[in-house]
C-alpha cells in the first residue's frame, strides 16, 4: 500500500502529540535546546571514500559525495576505495582547533553518507574505516578533541544507503545489489544497531543529523521509532527533522502534521524571514560541493560568509558551514583561510551572534540586527553592512531611551547619541571598521518599545459568514485604535478591547496610541466575504474516486484533454498504485467531495512534482511545476452536499508523492477524509 494511506492515519494521530515519544514539557524542551540556540554556528564535515576520486570520474570533474550514484560506479569498483583510504595527515586536534578558532561551537560529521561507508568503528559491516589501511577510529579521536576544546560533537547519519543489501529502493542501474532478497525491516534493524554504537562508543553526542530520508521506503512511523530509540540512549540529544518523512523541499521545514524532529534544515538557502517559534539551521557549502572536489576551487568570499552568518542569526537560526576534507586528511586551503577570516571577525563580534535572538525590526535599511535581553536592559546589535557616508546611523522606529552605543571593534569609545522623533541617531566614525559587517552594540532601557504597527490576526483573508479578527501589540502602555472605513486611525477612532467579529467585506486599519498620540505605523488588512457554492446532485454515489493514468515527460501539468489515458478506473483514495513506471507519469483524479456544512474550506496539496486541485471549475490550489515536496493552499466557500473535485498530478523523475489536506475554521488541517470522497 502507498505511503499516503499510512500518513493519513498517522497525521491524525500525531497532530497534537509532542514530538518525542516521551512526553516533554516546554521547559524541558527549551533546556535540551539551550546549548544549540546559544551556539548559532557549527561546522559540517563531509568526509568519506568519495574524497579519493575527489570529484573526478571517467573525465567528469563535477562529482562530489554523490559520485558513486551520479557516475553509476559499480559496487565492486567503489568498494576498492576502501583499500586506498589512508589519510595520513589527519589530525583531530587540528581540525577541532580550526573550527574553534573560527568561532564554531559544534561539529557535525558524516558517520555514514549515502554511499554506506562507515567512518566509525562498527561491528555491523566490514565496509568501515577500521578495515581501511588507515585503521583508526577517526570519530573517537574527534570526539576526544571536541571534548578537549569545548565543542559539541555531533553525527550525521544517512538513512539512504546504496551499499547495504537490504536497503530499498534499488536503482535500475544497480547490477550487484538486487531487490529480490532485500528486506527493508532488516535494514532498519541494522540502522538501529549502528546508532546504538554511535551513541555508546563516543560519549555525549550533541546532535544526530539524519539525511537521505526522502525515498518512499521511509515514513513517519520509522521516524518516530528511530527518534524515540535515539532519545532513549541519549535523552539530551537533539535530532533534526530529516528523521521523519515530512520535509518539504530544500527549504527544509517539515509539513504541518508530520513528524518534524527538533529543528528544520534549510539546505543551501536562508529563509527570507525568521520562522517564528521554530528552531532551524541552514546548512551550506563554501564552494559547490559537500564532499571534496579538487576542481571546484571557487569558494564564497569570507565577507559573504560572515554576512550570511549574521543574516541567519538575525532571523533566529543556526549556520552549519561545510568543509570537505581531502583524502590525505587535511582541510582544503581555501576553506582554512576563510575560516581564519571568519574567526578574526568572530573574535571581535561574536557576542552579536552567540545566544542572540532574531531582529525585532521589520526592516533595517543598513544591514541586520540581533538582540539580547537581560532584565530591564535590551541590547541591540546593529550589523552595519552599508556604512553611512555622512557618519550618521539612524535606528528608525525605536522609542526606548538609549543608554549607550559602541562599536564592538572599539568598545572603549562611546558613540554620541541623540534622538529625532522616533529615530535614534548614532554618530559613527567616517570609515567602517570592518568591510563585511561592523557591529554597533546599542544598549537600551527596556522593555522594547518599537513603533512596529499592531498585528491584525485572523485565520484567513476570506470568510463565509463571519470572521473573528484580533489586534495584537506586545508593547507596554499602548492602546490600539482601529477603523473599518479605510480611513487612518486617529485618537478618537474605535478603541480595541475584545476580538472583532466581521460580517461583511471590510478593510481594517489599526494603530497604537499612547497619551492620545500615535506611536506606531498603521497596519492594514482586507477581509473578503465569499458566497459559498451550491452543491450538485449526485445519483447513486459510491465511495472512492475515479482516476485516469497517463505517461509522458513534462515539466509542468499538461493539457490532459488532449492526451489519451493509458488506464482508468476507480480507487478508494489518491494513490499511484496503478502506475506502470516509477517516473514520467501523471494522474487525474475526479469525483465529488461530500462536505458537512456551510463553511470556508481551505485545501492544500503537498506534492513532488506538480499538482493542482479544482472544486467545480475553480482552481483552488496551484502547486504546479517541477519541484521537490512542496505545499500550496487555497480556500473556497461551500454549501453542504456534493461538490465536484479534480486533482491533477505529474511526476518527472526522482521521488514522487501526493498528499491532499483540508481545514476549516473549526477543523484542524488533516488529510482529506476518505469518507468525503465519492463518484
Ligand atoms: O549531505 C549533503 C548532500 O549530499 C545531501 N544533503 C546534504 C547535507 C543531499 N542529498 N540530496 N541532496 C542533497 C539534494 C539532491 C541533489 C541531487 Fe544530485 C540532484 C541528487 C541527484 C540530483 C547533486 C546533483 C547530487 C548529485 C547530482
Amino acid at each position: 500500500m502507498r505511503r499516503i494511506f499510512l500518513l493519513f492515519q498517522l497525521a491524525c494521530l500525531l497532530a497534537h502529540l509532542p514530538l518525542s515519544a516521551q512526553p516533554e514539557s516546554k521547559t524541558e524542551h527549551d533546556a535540551r535546546m539551550e546549548w544549540w540556540r546559544e551556539a548559532r554556528f557549527g561546522m559540517f564535515i563531509h568526509w568519506g571514500l568519495y574524497a579519493i576520486p575527489a570529484g573526478e570520474w571517467n573525465g567528469g570533474t563535477n562529482y562530489g559525495e554523490w559520485i558513486r550514484h551520479s557516475a553509476r560506479i559499480p559496487l565492486g569498483t567503489y568498494d576498492k576505495f576502501k583499500s586506498k583510504f589512508n589519510p595520513v595527515r589527519f589530525n583531530a586536534d587540528e581540525w577541532v582547533k580550526t573550527a574553534r578558532d573560527a568561532g564554531m561551537r559544534y561539529i557535525v560529521i558524516t558517520s555514514k553518507h549515502h554511499d554506506g561507508f562507515c567512518m566509525f568503528d562498527t561491528r555491523q559491516t566490514s565496509f568501515d574505516i577500521m578495515e581501511s589501511p588507515f585503521g583508526r577510529d577517526v570519530m573517537k579521536e574527534l570526539a576526544d578533541a571536541c571534548r578537549k576544546y569545548g565543542l559539541k560533537f555531533c553525527f550525521y547519519y544517512s538513512i539512504m544507503d546504496w551499499h547495504h543489501p537490504d536497503y530499498l529502493p534499488c536503482r535500475d542501474w544497480e547490477t550487484d545489489r538486487g531487490a529480490d532478497s532485500a528486506d527493508f525491516g532488516r535494514y532498519v534493524e541494522y540502522m538501529k544497531k549502528q546508532l546504538e554504537e554511535l551513541l555508546t562508543q563516543y560519549g555525549d553526542i550533541g546532535v544526530l543529523w539524519f539525511d537521505g530520508e526522502w525515498e518512499n521506503t521511509w515514513n513517519d512511523t520509522y521516524g518516530k521509532e528511530i527518534y524515540a530509540f535515539v532519545r532513549k540512549l541519549q535523552p539530551d540529544i537533539i535530532i533534526n527533522n530529516r528523521v521523519g518523512a515530512g520535509r518539504l523541499d530544500m527549504e527544509g521545514m517539515s509539513d504541518e502534521g508530520t513528524f518534524g524532529g527538533d529543528f528544520g534544515t534549510p539546505e543551501q538557502q536562508i529563509p527570507p524571514t525568521g520562522l517564528l517559534g521554530t528552531d532551524w539551521e541552514t546548512c551550506m557549502t563554501m564552494n559547490d560541493h559537500w564532499g571534496y572536489n579538487k576542481a571546484n576551487t571557487v569558494y564564497k568570499p569570507a565577507k559573504k560568509l560572515i554576512r550570511m552568518l549574521t543574516d541567519i542569526a538575525s532571523k533566529g537560526g543556526n549556520y552549519l558551514l561545510n568543509v570537505g576534507p581531502t583524502a590525505n586528511g587535511t582541510f582544503p586551503e581555501q576553506a582554512v583561510s576563510r575560516l581564519r577570516e571568519i574567526g578574526r571577525w568572530m573574535k571581535v563580534n561574536g557576542e552579536s551572534i552567540y545566544g542572540t535572538s532574531a531582529s525585532p525590526f521589520a526592516s533595517t535599511p543598513w544591514g541586520r540586527c540581533t538582540m539580547k535581553k537581560s532584565g530591564d536592559t535590551v541590547i541591540l546589535y546593529l550589523d552595519v553592512f552599508d556604512w553611512p557616508a555622512d557618519g550618521i546611523l539612524k535606528v528608525p522606529g525605536c522609542l526606548n531611551e538609549p543608554v549607550s552605543a559602541v562599536l564592538l571593534a572599539h568598545p572603549g569609545k562611546p558613540l554620541p547619541l541623540s534622538r529625532e522623533d522616533d529615530q535614534i541617531i548614532i554618530r559613527v566614525p567616517p570609515d567602517a571598521p570592518d568591510q563585511a559587517n561592523s557591529v554597533i552594540k546599542l544598549t537600551l532601557q527596556g522593555p522594547l518599545d518599537l513603533t512596529n504597527p499592531p498585528e491584525i490576526v485572523a485565520d484567513n483573508d476570506l470568510f463565509v459568514d463571519r470572521l473573528k479578527v484580533e489586534l495584537h501589540s506586545d508593547r507596554p502602555n499602548v492602546e490600539i485604535r482601529f477603523t473599518g472605513d479605510r480611513t487612518d486611525p486617529v485618537d478618537t477612532s474605535f478603541l480595541y478591547t475584545e476580538p472583532l467579529e466581521i460580517r461583511g467585506k471590510a478593510t481594517i486599519k489599526a494603530r497604537c496610541f499612547r497619551d492620545g498620540k500615535p506611536v506606531s505605523g498603521t497596519a492594514t488588512r482586507t477581509f473578503t466575504m465569499v458566497l459559498p457554492l451550491a452543491p450538485k446532485k449526485v445519483e447513486n454515489p459510491v465511495s472512492g474516486i475515479r482516476y485516469h493514468y497517463y505517461e509522458g515527460e513534462w515539466d509542468s501539468l499538461p493539457d490532459f484533454d488532449s492526451l489519451t489515458p493509458l488506464k482508468w478506473g476507480e480507487m478508494p483514495y489518491f494513490s499511484f498504485e496503478p502506475r506502470n513506471d516509477q517516473e514520467r507519469f501523471a494522474f487525474v483524479y475526479t469525483g465529488y467531495i461530500l462536505v458537512p456544512k456551510r463553511n470556508l474550506y481551505t485545501f492544500s496539496t503537498a506534492s513532488d512534482d506538480g499538482s493542482r486541485l479544482y472544486i467545480g471549475k475553480k482552481l483552488v490550489v496551484d502547486n504546479d511545476g517541477l519541484h521537490g515536496l512542496r505545499q500550496a493552499e487555497g480556500s473556497i466557500g461551500l454549501l453542504p452536499g456534493f461538490h465536484p473535485i479534480r486533482v491533477e498530478y505529474f511526476e518527472k523523475t526522482g521521488s514522487d508523492e501526493l498528499e491532499v489536506y483540508v481545514k476549516t475554521p473549526d477543523l484542524p488541517k488533516q488529510p482529506l477524509p476518505e469518507e468525503w470522497l465519492v463518484h
